[in-house]
């Protein structure tokens, strides 16, 4: 987190001690004067930079994007979530908005405002090799990765979020040869911590899927990564299978999984993988999770 006030009052006494030695120096010379008056405009240039980007950056779990990215709606007031930012201003486009849960908590989050109608607030997206997703718990608690290309949104937000109201997920895939499928369910939700962040995914939406239900198995699983085993089988699911996820005894899915740039994840079965989309043996090219209020 950014402390700006601390180095702005360190630079106050800095300036003052400095300007204090001028005029107290009776002997300094007007060649001294001036080179410590480029050194305190210097400082400030680089304190306001420094201020700029701690303004800017939004922040998943301990890794802070740089600046440079824009946050759509940065200088509004936050609106609860993207489908309300989507209703409010129809010319919305995808991209980083600042949203604020009812107890006022606010966070970044990318929103999609173009597929299946808009307004969804992206929880989980894989699209290259450079981002690992073998991580701990205290990671997938808290997230991580960049919001505009690979990252975990951390399941403390989405329990948050879900828990806001009755949400829907979307689930967007792609293979190797850009065939593409979706997979939607009308409820989903994240329980706290305390229940191990359980998950509860219900009614598979038939007419509107392609991609096949590989969740409903795991309805009521807690959430695993390779030090926090808290899935119902012998064996550490999230250590055999390189990821963090609801497992059972383990899995139907498992879109953390390793990224796999052929495609082929032979019999690891490690793999970005959603059972009827590219069987236990094929790992996927891109993958998002998605969820909107009801
Ligand atoms: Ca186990």
């Amino acid at each position: 987190m950014c402390k700006m006030n601390n180095l702005w009052s360190v630079m106050l006494i800095v300036t003052i001690w400095i300007k204090a030695g001028i005029t107290g120096a009776v002997e300094i010379s007007a060649e001294r004067v001036q080179l410590l008056e480029q050194q305190v405009n210097d400082l400030t240039r680089r304190l306001q930079l420094l201020e700029t980007k701690c303004n800017t950056a939004p922040v998943i779990g301990s890794s802070e994007q740089s600046g440079g990215v824009t946050i759509l709606n940065a200088n509004q007031i936050p609106r609860a979530n993207c489908k309300r930012i989507l209703e409010e201003d129809a010319s919305s486009r995808s991209g980083l908005y600042r949203i604020a849960l009812t107890d006022q908590r606010e966070f970044t989050v990318y929103c999609d405002m173009e597929t299946d109608g808009g307004g969804w607030i992206v929880i989980q997206r894989r699209v290259d090799n450079t981002t690992d997703f073998y991580r701990n718990c205290a990671e997938y608690k808290n997230g991580f990765g960049s919001l505009e290309t690979n990252f975990w949104l951390g399941l403390e937000r989405i329990h948050l979020l879900t828990h806001e109201g009755p949400h829907e997920l979307l689930v967007t895939m792609s293979d190797h040869s850009d065939k593409e499928a979706v997979s939607k369910y009308k409820h989903f939700s994240v329980a706290n911590e305390a229940s191990g962040y359980q998950l509860h995914i219900r009614d598979y939406v038939f007419d509107t899927s392609d991609g096949g239900d590989a969740l409903t198995l795991h309805h009521r699983s807690k959430f695993s990564a390779y030090d926090c085993d808290q899935d119902s089988s012998d064996e550490n699911c999230a250590v055999e299978h390189r990821g963090g996820w609801w497992y059972r005894s383990c899995f139907e899915s498992n879109l953390n999984g390793r990224y796999y740039n052929d495609g082929m994840s032979n019999s690891e079965e490690d793999g970005i993988i959603w059972l009827p989309f590219t069987g236990y043996e094929y790992s996927a090219r891109t993958v998002s999770m998605a969820i909107r209020p009801q």
